[in-house]
């Protein structure tokens, strides 16, 4: 049986910046990435909505006042084929409070033309552009044991 986890991944837009943030420990560590995690992670029961506010609360500081669904990305690695993770994308332009450091992110601003890919997942550099383009994009990514992509296995990049 498939099973599917239910992440949130969120990137704050400040003109032409973007929060970005390193991630300290855990699952994706020493990779620049947006802020997010697992959906029903400490709260049962939690929506997809919840857990983003929760997570970009614990993790940055930031109260988010407004945000945009931008994507569904699926992720799949070749040696745990069972489980997908399913990732729901969001931009913000509108928060309280500064992004400030946790144990487990340390924000900090980029120029969007100045986005860090070569420290970020492999996958980022072929949708954040099109999302920062203001598209809506669904896609599904494979990666190998190395956690590097898998040629030819990114499925679609759609605007729905
Ligand atoms: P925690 O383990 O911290 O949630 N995430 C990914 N983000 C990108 N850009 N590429 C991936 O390719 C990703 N896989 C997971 C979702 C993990 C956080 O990392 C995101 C969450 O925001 C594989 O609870």
């Amino acid at each position: 049986m498939k099973e599917t986890k239910n992440l949130t991944l969120c990137f704050l837009i400040d003109g032409d910046n973007i929060c970005l943030a390193m991630k300290k420990r855990g699952f994706g560590a020493n990779r620049w990435n947006g802020v997010g995690g697992k959906v029903g992670d400490k709260v049962n029961g939690e929506t997809v909505e919840e857990g983003l506010l929760r997570e970009v609360k614990e993790e940055i500081g930031v109260d988010l006042k407004e945000y945009d669904k931008v994507g569904e990305i699926t992720f799949v690695f070749i040696d745990n084929p069972d489980t997908e993770l399913l990732v729901h994308t969001f931009v913000s332009h509108q928060w309280d409070g500064e992004p400030t450091e946790s144990e487990e992110m340390k924000p900090q601003w980029f120029k969007i033309d100045e986005i860090p890919y070569d420290d970020m997942w492999s996958d980022d550099r072929c949708w954040l552009p099109t999302v920062l383009e203001g598209k809506k994009i669904k896609a599904r990514f494979k990666f190998d044991e190395n956690e590097e992509p898998l040629e030819n296995e990114i499925l679609e990049i759609l605007e729905f």
